[in-house]
């Protein structure tokens, strides 16, 4: 299998993200994606640079403004005199206005955002954009004939919704990708999203459509972040209703209970047919993951491979959360190994 990963990510570094009323360095760290590519070299994966595409990609699933915010957010910033990284701190929330797009950079800021652990450094974007075209790489392998390809994307994506930020998410890596294979050829697109937390971004961009199913299981909303979108009885609306399915569990949820959901999210993936698949890979359900509360080990993560390959269906992988940051390597290369050992 490919593996598509870009030295680029490394310039997204630097900022503090606020937890428990406090600025702490960021939990999604530089060293996250050098642990997973030294595992999977270790393992023998072949690993490639990403292509490049143009900017246009990236508006067939985020708004034209929102991309632009991003690209000279850090600019902007530095112009007005500041330095170092950016966090925003108001946002448009009930009953404030949303027809106005601030002209300040602060309060644009708190416009595009939808968290305060986000943080924006004067690399961030080149970042993201080689995250995002790490993303359509692997996406584009697949076009070609793979049966699987993995983006190791960093900056993760699945919280970046049509235009908004947060999650330590700027671009939807995943969301690109599953509108590239359409794009190319691929009628039907299933995006299963097994990271911890849920992925509301992704479920934003394909909300009202029918030819991409999006499928999540995560920690509930009722505990676990993003706190305000997840909840199983959400399905889609328009043309989408029913292309969305939720599956939230609780904290504490371990491989035996986490494997009835798995099953159940695998079958609505089968009942779709698509004709591709985007496996959205946080590995931090991970029992050692600072800031989640599933039991996963990582003798399981080979068993989660497993049952994804038992669609037959071509799939990419696109890097998303994990934490537990010398664990991810192990925890990685497991599904991927698992994938491929069944042929
Ligand atoms: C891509 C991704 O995994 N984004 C996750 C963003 C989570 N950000 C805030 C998490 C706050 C969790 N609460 C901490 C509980 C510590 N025990
Ligand atoms: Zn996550």
């Amino acid at each position: 299998m490919k593996v598509v990963h870009s030295p680029l990510h490394a310039r997204h570094d630097g900022g503090k993200e606020l937890h428990r009323g406090e600025l702490v360095p960021c939990f999604e760290m530089p060293s996250r994606a050098d642990f997973i590519l030294q595992a999977l070299r270790r393992e023998g994966f072949a690993v490639g640079g990403p292509r490049e595409f143009p900017l246009e990609s990236l508006l067939r699933v985020h708004d034209a403004g929102f991309v632009e915010f991003l690209r000279t957010a850090h600019a902007e910033w530095r112009a007005v005199g500041k330095e170092g990284f950016m966090l925003p701190s108001g946002f448009p929330a009930r009953s404030l206005r949303r027809d106005h797009i601030p002209a300040g950079i602060n309060g644009k800021m708190g416009y595009y955002a939808f968290d305060a652990s986000t943080p924006i450094v004067e690399g961030t974007w080149d970042a993201a954009l080689a995250a995002a075209h790490c993303a359509l790489t692997a996406a584009a392998h697949v076009v070609e004939g793979e049966r699987g390809a993995y983006a190791l994307c960093r900056p993760p994506g699945h919280h970046a919704g049509h235009a908004v930020y947060g999650g330590y998410c700027f671009l939807n890596n995943a969301a690109l990708a599953a509108q590239y294979l359409r794009d190319h050829g691929k009628k039907r697109v299933a995006v299963l999203d097994v990271d911890y937390h849920h992925g509301n971004g992704t479920q934003d961009i394909f909300w009202e459509r029918s030819d991409v199913l999006f499928v999540s299981i995560h920690g509930t909303p009722e505990t676990e972040y993003p706190y305000f979108l997840g909840y199983a009885d959400e399905r889609g609306a328009g043309e989408g209703e029913g292309y969305t399915r939720n599956f939230p569990l609780p904290r504490g949820t371990a491989w035996a209970e986490y494997v009835t959901a798995l099953d159940a999210a695998l079958d609505t993936v089968g009942g779709f047919a698509p004709d591709a698949l985007v496996v959205s890979l946080g590995v931090d359900t991970y029992e050692g993951d600072p800031i989640s509360a599933f039991k996963l080990e990582t003798r399981h993560y080979p068993l989660m491979g497993e049952r994804l390959a038992r669609l037959g269906i071509p799939t990419v992988f696109v890097q998303e959360g994990g934490y537990a940051v010398e664990d991810l390597g192990s925890n990685v290369a497991g599904v991927l190994k698992g994938f491929l050992a069944r042929g």
